[in-house]
């Protein structure tokens, strides 16, 4: 555990998880506290003027040397990447630098399931944490980029027996001791390489979530993603695999019908694809790293096939929205990134239209172009990067250009012979919206008012 007496503690970034850890500092007794944000006092939230009030310093519209210099230790948020000069300093001064997940970690006996990936986490984390409260109950919390931030739930007395917590790599980058009982990497594939230099970086912060397991925790792998074989040989970990594409000898497969478990010798059927609401085979992916997870852990199998088969899915994430005369509306507004997009497209066999664009993080689209079957009619590039996404794919498919979510839901149901409108974005959304929920939010507004 990090001993906080006496000590001075630098939090950077006043966000949700910067407060979170603030207020789980001024709970502690620490000597000073320094909240510090690159944005303007105006802007910090009231919650983070009320810790001031309580004796947290605000330091606003900077992160001053002289700050990072007196403090003992550093926290950072999650969106906020380190700078060299700040890993110097920690490393020639003896501070401690750390994430708030590595943080948070120091203060809980509880046992980890940590869920990573570029696509699916938020799912996965989801629905593991129902598979395990319907069992569980109160002895499991959840937490992490699913927008509780860690610290938040060591403030509640009880200190819980399993947390389930959904990691980015932003989270994972600034990992010391972290060691999950139950890891799991769904997939690595391109995204956030405004952040990254390649995805070799990216893929190596992700690798941290098992870089302190050892033999007697578990990690659970994608048989289909590049990066599984260099992250098996990496791992110290018991290593369990699992595709929804192919059968393979040990471990958990989709076989075109049925979740099966093979030992090699031994064939088990789970459960019958048909027989969950979950659609598309990224989600089969989901349902396995769960049912794995939920079998390492030793949970009630059958009680947790029930939860798998209930659970509807989540907003945002290929979320059926309404019907207009005829075409079916998909929200996929949580599709910010290429792999996500394909996906998506590869849910539908009917004739569709296309949202994508929005705020440009650098993204590749060339393998969007690459995949789009005949049957995707019309693209309609929305937001700030339109230009971007029409020289790009009007070669290949007619593009229309939308400025307002409204306009491209007008224009995509316009699009004629097809089945379904999909939004799915392959972009950030903070160019026209506030998140990637307003943005899906927006949608469903405008396919209702057209359907009215
Ligand atoms: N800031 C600085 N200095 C910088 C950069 C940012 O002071 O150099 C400040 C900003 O002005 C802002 C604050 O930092 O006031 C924001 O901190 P933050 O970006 O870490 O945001 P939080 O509100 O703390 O939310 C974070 C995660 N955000 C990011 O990773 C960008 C949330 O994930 C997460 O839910 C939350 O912690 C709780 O754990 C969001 C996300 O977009 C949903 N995640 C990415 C994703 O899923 O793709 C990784």
């Amino acid at each position: 555990m990090i001993e906080l007496d006496g000590k001075t503690v630098l939090v950077i970034g006043a966000g949700k998880s910067g407060v979170s850890a603030a207020r789980f500092l001024l709970a502690r007794g620490v000597k000073r506290i320094i909240l510090s944000d690159t944005k303007p006092r105006a802007k910090f939230d009231a919650e983070a003027l009320e810790l001031e009030k309580k004796g947290v310093e605000i330091e606003a519209e900077a992160h001053r040397d002289s700050s990072f210099l007196e403090a003992d230790i550093i926290i950072l948020s999650p969106g906020v990447p380190i700078q060299e000069k700040w890993r110097e300093v920690s490393n020639k001064y003896n501070k401690l630098l750390v994430g708030d997940v590595e943080f948070a970690s120091q203060f809980t006996k509880a046992k980890i399931v940590a869920i990573t990936g570029t696509n699916g986490k938020t799912t996965v984390t989801t629905l593991m944490y129902e598979i395990m409260k319907a069992q569980l109950g109160e002895k499991v919390a959840l937490a992490g980029n699913i927008g509780i931030p860690f610290c938040d739930i060591l403030r509640e007395e009880k200190d819980p027996e399993y947390i389930v917590i959904e990691v980015s790599s932003f989270q994972l980058e600034a990992i010391r001791d972290f060691k999950p009982e139950v890891a799991v990497i769904l997939n690595v594939t391109d995204d956030h390489l405004d952040r990254y230099r390649t995805i070799q970086e990216y893929a190596e912060a992700k690798a941290n979530i098992f870089r302190n397991q050892g033999p007697d925790e578990h990690l659970i792998l994608n048989m289909e993603d590049k990066f599984t074989s260099i992250m098996t040989s990496m791992a110290k970990s018991q290593k369990h695999y699992f595709s929804a594409y192919r059968p393979f000898d040990t471990g958990y497969y989709f076989d075109g019908k049925s979740f099966i478990k093979s030992d090699g010798d031994t064939k088990e059927v789970l459960f019958p694809a048909d027989s969950i609401k979950l659609i598309g085979r990224h989600n089969y992916e989901n349902v396995l790293a769960c049912i794995m997870a939920s079998d390492i852990l030793k949970l009630d199998r059958a009680a947790a096939i029930k939860t798998i088969q209930d659970f509807s899915g989540l907003r945002h994430r290929i979320e059926f929205v309404g019907e207009v005369n005829g075409v079916r509306c998909y929200d996929d507004s949580k599709g910010t990134n290429v792999d996500a997009v394909l996906k998506a497209l590869d849910t539908f066999s009917e004739d569709m239209a296309l949202i994508l664009g929005g705020r440009e993080k650098g993204t590749d689209f060339t393998p969007i172009l690459n995949a789009l079957k005949p049957g995707v009619r019309a693209v309609i590039a929305l937001g700030e990067n339109r230009e971007k996404i029409k020289s790009i794919f009007s070669p290949k498919v007619t593009v229309l250009e939308a400025a307002s979510m409204e306009e491209a839901v007008n224009l995509g149901l316009n699009v004629g012979g097809i089945k379904v409108l999909l939004l799915s974005p392959a972009c950030a959304s903070f160019d026209l919206f506030k998140n990637y929920a307003h943005r899906g939010d927006e949608f469903k507004k405008f396919v209702q008012k057209a359907a009215a």
